[in-house]
């Protein structure tokens, strides 16, 4: 029996348990066991908090950028140093791989770093101005204050994709992370407590999505909010933005093709559509769930897929023997199990995996097999839907035409993967490709530098490169006259 820990929100530079003294339960998915104690916020948490961010904009905003950005440098080397201890945190929470998580965790610094160094490179323009006697010139301005809403899957790297360019802009934050996975924002809070940032510019409040997620996502003190979930939760803060006018950046959901041609190098591609899919068990907003292939390799490249994976280790997400760990939530492991039913009723054929997977060395943990469906035609809802679990969908096309029309027949647009050696047919792929992100004969990448986001249902908005930070600016003009008269205007 582990011990389990019992946790404080931070808010305005100070540790606090929730107003009401609730708490909830840290389940690990591994051992199913509760392993710590996470303060239930309130909406007087909330407002305290709301008011603090508030407070502390004006301060941060003036302060200089390189200023500013000495803060995410130091907090950059210290998110390294505690990469280890931050990766076993979630792992705990959400059941992935260790190694995948310390990946994130070493990757994120990498990402405050680069918005550190943007801090002092927000620049305007002085404008060429018709007028010789006007100076026009614009300049770029923070929001006021940014909530972060993330989910449980990649939670400290999420949270890096929003906070770090928003703190950088000179906005000040609240994050409220998901209610399944708030170990590691409190973690990280106490990181930056201690690189020394002023109270309030960044805070982390814990509780449930349709409670103080909307709560706070209702609040007019909100200027901006940056979200990556689920369709309905995008939507309901969506809502809550528009009553006020205000924007938001949603990182939604996806069901992204990815595309095998007769003439790909038939070892790679099979080896990034199983990457794809089954990295992560499934649960990344980019999985390459529908893998189209062309007809005269389908079946073989099926066949190479199961051979591939039909011995993959299930296991402790902590031993790095493991290949494929639990998946996050029992809603989840029971989401991915009632999809295989509904993929069995519509006629796909299940050729690898489709049940819940035990066995005495996966004690209780909440594990799905890696399952593969044939047979699949597009139009069946287990290629439509998200299923964000293990579950690949091998769907068949003649020819190039009918790819590109299967990859754009779907309401989302995040990511999509062309696996092809012949080089026109790729700057046509990418082209005609209607998502933010197209892979060529690689799968599954993200960089600080490439702006990552969706077309259509997928999304509202940009993460990453320059683009990112001007999510959390707004532009103004400036007009000076210089000339020595204003004529009466009539
Ligand atoms: O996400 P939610 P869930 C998809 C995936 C998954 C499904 C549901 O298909 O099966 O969403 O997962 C907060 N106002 N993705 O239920 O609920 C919530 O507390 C304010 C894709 O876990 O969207 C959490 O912090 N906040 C995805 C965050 O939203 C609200 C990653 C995400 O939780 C809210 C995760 C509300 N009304 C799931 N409702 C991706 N794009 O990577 C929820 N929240």
């Amino acid at each position: 029996m582990t011990e389990i820990k019992t946790y404080q929100m931070y808010t305005n530079g100070s540790w606090l348990p929730a107003a009401g003294g609730e708490w909830f339960d840290a389940i690990n998915p591994y051992s199913r066991e509760v392993w710590a104690h996470i303060p239930q916020a309130q909406e007087e948490d909330a407002d305290q908090t709301l008011a603090a961010a508030d407070g502390a904009f004006a301060e941060w905003a003036n302060l200089g950028p390189s200023r500013r950005g000495k803060l995410l440098f130091k907090l950059a080397d210290e998110l390294e140093r505690a990469a280890k201890h931050l990766a076993a945190v979630e792992v705990r929470d959400n059941g992935k791989r260790f190694a995948e998580m310390l990946g994130q965790m070493r990757m994120i610094p990498r990402w405050w770093r680069y918005y550190a160094g943007l801090a002092d490179k927000i620049e305007g323009a002085v404008l060429p101005n018709e007028d010789a006697n006007i100076l026009n010139y614009s300049i770029y301005e923070p929001l006021g204050v940014v909530l972060a809403i993330t989910p449980w899957n990649s939670p400290l790297f999420i949270a890096s994709l929003k906070l770090a360019p928003a703190l950088a802009a000179g906005n000040t934050t609240i994050l409220k992370p998901s209610e399944h996975t708030s170990a590691s924002s409190l973690e990280f809070a106490e990181i930056v407590d201690k690189v020394g940032f002023p109270p309030g510019v960044f805070n982390v409040l814990t509780g449930f999505g349709a409670e103080i997620g909307q709560y706070l996502a209702q609040d007019r003190r909100v200027a901006k909010i940056s979200f990556t979930g689920g369709e309905a939760g995008g939507k309901a803060v969506y809502r809550q933005a528009a009553e006020r006018l205000s924007t938001v950046c949603l990182e939604l959901g996806g069901k992204s093709p990815n595309i095998i041609f007769a003439d790909a190098n038939l070892d790679n591609a099979v080896n990034g559509a199983i990457g794809g899919i089954f990295n992560a068990s499934g649960q990344t907003c980019i999985a390459g769930s529908r893998l189209l292939v062309q007809q005269s390799v389908y079946d073989q490249v099926i066949k190479m897929i199961v051979e591939r994976c039909r011995d993959l280790r299930l296991g402790d997400p902590m031993s790095p023997e493991t290949q494929v760990g639990p998946v996050a939530t029992e809603d989840q492991l029971n989401k991915i199990l009632s999809y295989v039913d509904i993929a069995k009723a519509e006629g796909a054929r299940c050729v690898m995996g489709g049940e819940a997977a035990t066995g005495d060395h996966l004690g209780n943990g909440l594990f799905a097999q890696p399952t593969v469906f044939s047979h699949v035609a597009n139009t069946m809802q287990i290629a439509q839907e998200e299923i964000f679990g293990p579950v690949l969908c091998v769907i068949p096309f003649a020819d190039e035409a009918e790819a590109v029309s299967i990859a754009n027949d779907t309401r989302y647009g995040l990511g999509a993967g062309v696996w092809t050696e012949d080089v026109r047919r790729i700057h046509r792929m990418t082209r005609a490709i209607k998502s933010g992100m197209v892979w060529v004969n690689m799968y599954r990448a993200i960089n600080y530098v490439s702006p990552f986001g969706g077309y259509k249902n997928s999304g509202i908005g940009r993460e990453n490169g320059i683009e990112a930070i001007k999510e959390f600016l707004q532009v103004k003009a400036v007009w000076i006259n210089n000339s020595e008269t204003v004529p009466f205007p009539f």
